[in-house]
């Protein structure tokens, strides 16, 4: 249960900007759990959803990137079914129902300097829709320096779907798509948003919102970041070449509803 409305001004700023943040929603007790889940999910063996995006890309630190932890981990199971995320994705999207598209663990552990390239999420994935988007919990102290994400306000509206850019630097990705343009080139075109959180704060931003995160220059501080991915009431099963790496995908038509055991519907009004 949510301990307080999601406010309409927080509903506006999610549609018009493509972004809101939320603080407080999770309590100190989520917080625990979910840095407990961290280490459970590190110390684990990784599996062929579970990359070491620093290592892959020769540079220092550890940036521990693994999706899907839902279905292997309890803690993150738990999270996904029973926690307030999927309410608070479904109040702000709008929607009447929520399914889990996926859970992923973003951690940069103290001085990564591999930065998160400039992306949107929805051209990784294999869906199309208006309702698709991300919880980004934080689980320690996030700043600018320790590597907050920061968005394009308003990009979610641009009309353009932005070919991938692979985190790992092996990745390919096959559509046919404009790249994204050097936004560092261009900074000052456009209105950036980027949050300091507290642990149990959380961001939500929509599935076409553009970002990137700097890496974890704290010597001291540890980035964790538990992320769940959310759709909603419009979204539609959209294969196409070169989608992210996940488990077998459901036998859905394009087109159809992603309701199957990968991704149940998770929250309804
Ligand atoms: O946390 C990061 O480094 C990047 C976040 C991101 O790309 C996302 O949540 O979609």
């Amino acid at each position: 249960m949510l301990t307080r409305p999601i406010t309409d001004s927080e509903i506006r700023s999610y549609q018009e900007d493509g972004i809101v943040c939320l603080r407080g929603l999770f309590d100190p007790k989520a917080v625990e759990t979910m840095r407990n889940a961290a280490e459970e999910c590190m110390a684990a063996d990784p599996t062929d959803l579970t990359m070491e995006i620093a290592r892959m890309q020769e540079q220092e630190g550890r940036f521990f990137f693994d999706t899907f932890l839902w279905l292997r981990n309890q803690k993150c199971h738990d999270f996904v079914h029973h926690s307030i995320a999927a309410e608070i994705a479904g109040r702000v999207m709008g929607a009447s129902k929520v399914n889990i598209f996926f859970d992923q663990w973003l951690i940069k552990e103290p001085g990564t300097q591999i930065e998160t390239p400039w992306h949107h999420d929805m051209p990784y994935w294999p869906v199309l829709g208006d309702h698709v988007c991300t919880l980004w919990l934080a689980l320690d102290p996030v700043t600018a320096e320790s590597g907050a994400v920061e968005y394009i306000k308003g990009s979610h509206r641009w009309g353009q779907r932005l070919k991938p850019q692979s985190f790992s630097g092996q990745t390919k990705f096959d559509e046919d798509l404009p790249q994204v343009p050097d936004i560092e080139a261009e900074r000052d075109r456009h209105e950036m948003i980027q949050h300091t959180l507290e642990p149990g704060d959380c961001t939500v931003h929509h599935g076409l919102l553009v970002h990137h995160a700097p890496g974890n220059s704290a010597t001291d501080r540890r980035r964790r970041a538990y992320v769940t991915r959310w759709t909603g009431d419009d979204a539609k099963f959209h294969p196409h070449d070169g989608v992210q790496h996940m488990p077998p995908l459901p036998d859905i038509r394009a087109g159809g509803p992603l309701d199957s055991d990968l991704w149940p519907v998770i929250w309804r009004v």
